[in-house]
């Protein structure tokens, strides 16, 4: 049987607090490269994540429109061509927010081990990807970021709507029976969740009947180590 090391021991059983503890641990390995988009949700999933640990990490702003995360530099990072993307060891890359989020958080309150807790986590973070993010995310990169992005996607708008509501009324009713998605407790679940749910009234969706959600939304804002969308940890590094 492995024995689990001092580190993962006392993260496991501490990780969920951003009290520099993070820091300390992750002393020793090299520090995170975070590639980025300030106002790109899946981005922000990573930097609330990290936040709330308090890993320290250094973060590279990549400008999508302008093409920044397609260039051969980037795509030989990320044959993707998308962001976040973390660097986890020198020429050892990440893709896929909510894989990253489980990277990060694992060992720690964020990740539910319990076998049922952590399928149920995975359950809803595939429900994010599939369900909320194409619709709630999309809306929110055309109408909050794009100038003239409303005409240029009016044919999808109708479908991005209907689809948008249909998730938050899934969300719901989980969130009218259960304070938080998974485990009874703040997780990588809620992260995935809230990184686009909290801008969806910048693109046009009224939560006015989705009380629920609202009180969710203001729950995981008073988290410790919450950080906003906005929140800038460092001076930004330039795109390569
Ligand atoms: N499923 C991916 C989606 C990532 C994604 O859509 N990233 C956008 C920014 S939010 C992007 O980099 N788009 C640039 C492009 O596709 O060229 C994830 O969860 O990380």
């Amino acid at each position: 049987m492995q024995m689990p090391d001092f580190a993962s021991t006392v993260r496991r059983h501490f990780g969920g607090l951003r009290d520099g503890l993070g820091i300390a641990l992750e002393f020793g390995r090299s520090m995170y490269t975070l590639y980025s988009m300030q106002r790109s949700g899946n981005s922000y999933k990573v930097r609330l994540a990290l936040a709330r640990l308090g890993i320290p990490y250094k973060r590279v702003e990549v400008d999508i429109l302008q093409g920044e995360s397609r260039t051969p530099e980037f795509l030989a990072k990320n044959p993707n061509g998308q962001v976040p993307l973390l660097e986890v060891a020198p020429g050892r890359h990440l893709a896929e927010s909510n894989a990253i989020l489980w990277y990060v958080a694992g060992g720690t309150m964020l990740a539910p081990e319990d076998r049922i807790a952590r399928a149920e986590a995975l359950q809803w973070m595939f429900f994010e990807q599939h369900s909320l993010e194409p619709n709630i995310g999309a809306a929110y990169f055309w109408l909050a970021l794009i100038k003239g992005g409303r005409e240029l996607q009016s044919h999808a708008l109708d479908d991005w709507m209907e689809n948008g509501y249909r998730a938050l009324g899934v969300m719901e009713m989980h969130l009218s029976k259960y304070p938080y998605f998974v485990a009874g407790h703040f997780t990588i679940a809620d992260i995935a969740l809230y990184a686009y749910t909290h801008v969806a009234s910048q693109c046009d969706f009224d939560l006015g009947r989705y009380p629920a959600v609202r009180d969710w939304l203001d729950r995981i804002a008073a988290e410790p180590g919450y950080v906003a969308m906005d929140w800038q940890p460092e001076p930004l590094v330039a795109a390569q």
